[in-house]
């Protein structure tokens, strides 16, 4: 039986990554079913395929995304601007659980909504001046597990670190994470089913 069945592992527990603070729990007890909630999260989110500029080009994000959050909590990035949506009731709940879970306040959460293995994330910092000089970004996932990948920017001495996000996982980005480091999920050739990742945030303007 794989620890991933049970429901009762909430503690997070911090990983040993040198000038990174990012602590994981692979299991939220969540009271609900998981794959009911990812079924949920794919058919009542208006999910949108944004085009974004990357080095002066338009490129279609290889997911899909949706922006909710307290009024008047805009988000941009890569040329793109997000009006916050209003917390739906599930959100709501699950934004109260993962602010129980991680000790912080969130205002905000970018939906992803990775269709199949192909989709995927580019390398990338959550460092946007909205997010102020030390971001926290929790973030949950559900349905298929994919592998999260963190780069070092300047330090080559320091390995890529890898690990997997099964559905109902939580991970926690925090103190100097976004400014020394960059995360992203690769597309893999391994077929799998959509993932739904939900990255709660706190913007402070
Ligand atoms: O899908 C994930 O686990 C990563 C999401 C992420 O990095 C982001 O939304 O900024
Ligand atoms: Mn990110």
């Amino acid at each position: 039986m794989t620890p991933y069945l049970f429901d009762d592992t909430a503690e997070l527990e911090q990983f040993k990554i040198e000038g990174a603070d990012v602590s994981f729990a692979p299991s939220i007890h969540l009271g609900r079913n998981r794959d009911d909630l990812l079924r949920e999260l794919i058919v009542d989110t208006p999910w949108r395929h944004e085009s974004v500029t990357i080095w002066g080009k338009r490129h279609l994000q290889p997911r899909l995304i949706a922006w909710y959050g307290d009024p008047g909590r805009h988000y941009s990035y890569s040329g793109i601007s997000l009006d916050p949506l209003p917390w739906t009731p599930t959100l709501t709940e699950l934004r109260l659980l993962v602010e129980r879970l991680a000790g912080e306040v969130f205002n905000s959460v970018l939906l992803n909504y990775y269709r199949d293995h192909r989709d995927s994330m580019g390398f990338h910092s959550d460092d946007e001046r909205e997010l102020g000089p030390m971001p926290i970004i929790a973030s949950l996932s559900f349905g298929a597990t994919r592998t999260f990948v963190l780069k070092h920017k300047t330090r080559r001495d320091l390995k890529t670190v890898r690990f997997d996000l099964p559905s109902g996982s939580l991970i926690v980005m925090k103190g100097k994470t976004q400014e020394f480091w960059r995360h992203g999920i690769d597309k893999q050739t391994q077929p799998c089913g959509p993932r739904v990742n939900l990255t709660f945030r706190r913007i402070i303007f």
